[in-house]
């Protein structure tokens, strides 16, 4: 930090307070995690100068001979880890390759169908706030409301009435395995392209720790910077076949240059997920968030789906009497960082936030394990029923500290 202390100081003082702050809380943001200081390094590295158009070995400017390097080999790096027959690296993050994938094949005003966003789906699956759902025909499937979990049936159902050109799987909030073999079935009966957005599960799929989309996908885009602790930034894999037209809708169609800073963070943590730390991590990631999902369900907790396979848990305060953004703000003031966050029966409330999302990613990378989710879930629930008592907030707080103290955040595998 010593050139940014000296041109701007102000900006040096954020830089270091969020390092602080991150080393101080408790960091339960399902869709954030702690990358190595290789990959912030790497980030931050010359190669964020490098305008680049095309791709290697047919570029647009001069002066590649590296960044084609840089490229390939996270190409090279990316197919082997994840066993896939295309790659792009180029997407600036899990939206612009979601709407690359869609540009590729489909017309403008074509039909999707994919999850609804209260139900776990994400704003670019067709949510009316996003353009995507301005430029396609979108139509959403739902969780059964009584198992909390998709209804196959239900989307066989939508599937052949409404005839879509593609079916998403993937979400944003749904704490349980997808069965993508299912889900490409279905996409065949109706002759629909299948895409699967695992942007929160890469980290655990690199692993093998839960099931590949990527034999039963036409399309798969992930984010780096979620389970997979990477850098910032989306990624495409396919099957060769869309290869040449996946390319084309990332560049020139939906982005100008990408960022070789980034695509030089993706070609790191595809060599650091081979490794027996990140593998080690994945595991701790999934035992804890169990261990968290049972420690709720034991303190009278509505977790939707009555457990989770992955690392998210989600949580429907609506018994408790508590609003996701009320949740959200006491537990912040104790030093507890999540987010509020929809859950299936808000559909029927619209503008209702009745949920808290919880993600066991940034506190396995810190080392914790059984114990600490007991212990956070404890503090959690203490803040939660005493959220006006600023005596039990401030005593909550100094646990999370001690407990923050005792696993700082390690800064390399
Ligand atoms: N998709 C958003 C989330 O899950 O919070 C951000 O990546």
């Amino acid at each position: 930090m010593f050139y940014l202390t000296k041109d701007d100081p102000e900006l040096a003082r954020l830089v270091r307070n969020e390092g602080n702050r991150l080393e101080t809380t408790i960091n339960l943001i399902a869709a954030e995690n702690h990358s190595p200081a290789s990959i912030l390094e790497v980030m931050g590295s010359v190669f964020n100068t490098k305008t680049i158009e095309g791709y290697p070995g047919n570029r647009f400017h001069a002066g590649c001979i590296h960044v084609d390097e840089v490229e390939n080999l996270a190409m090279t790096r990316g197919k082997r880890l994840f066993n896939a027959e295309h790659i792009n690296v180029q997407p600036h993050s899990g939206t612009s390759a979601n709407l690359a994938v869609y540009f590729s094949v489909l017309k403008t005003g074509d039909r999707i169908l994919s999850m609804s966003l209260p139900h776990g789906g994400h704003l670019s699956h067709g949510h009316k706030a996003s353009i995507t759902s301005q430029c396609f025909d979108f139509y959403h499937y739902k969780v059964n409301y009584e198992t909390e979990r998709i209804d196959y049936d239900q989307v066989r159902k939508m599937a052949r009435s409404i005839k879509p050109k593609m079916i998403v799987a993937g979400a944003s909030s749904y704490p349980r395995l997808i069965d993508y073999e299912k889900m490409s079935q279905i996409a065949k009966e109706v002759s629909a392209f299948f895409l699967t957005d695992m942007a929160h599960l890469a980290g655990l799929v690199a692993a093998k720790l839960i099931p590949s989309p990527i034999p039963w996908s036409d399309f798969v885009t992930f984010t780096c910077y979620k389970t997979m602790m990477g850098g910032r930034g989306g990624v495409i894999l396919c099957k060769n076949i869309f290869g040449k037209k996946i390319d084309k809708a990332v560049f020139p169609g939906c982005q100008g240059t990408s960022a070789v800073n980034l695509i030089a963070a993706k070609a790191l943590i595809f060599k650091l997920a081979l490794e027996e730390k990140f593998v080690f991590i994945q595991k701790k990631t999934l035992e804890n968030a169990e261990i968290m999902a049972r420690a709720l369900m034991e303190k009278g907790y509505h977790v939707i789906s009555c457990g989770t396979d992955n690392h998210q848990v989600l949580v429907d305060l609506t018994a408790k009497g508590i609003s996701g953004k009320a949740a959200e703000d006491s537990l912040m003031a104790a030093g507890i960082i999540l987010n509020r966050n929809v859950v299936p029966q808000d559909e029927k409330t619209s503008g209702k936030v009745s949920g808290i999302r919880l993600g066991s990613g940034a506190v396995s990378a810190r080392g914790m394990g059984k114990p600490q989710m007991r212990e956070i879930i404890k503090l959690m629930d203490m803040a939660l029923m005493n959220q006006t008592k600023k005596e039990v907030i401030k005593k909550v707080k100094e646990h999370v500290l001690a407990l923050c103290q005792a696993f700082p955040i390690k800064k390399a595998f």
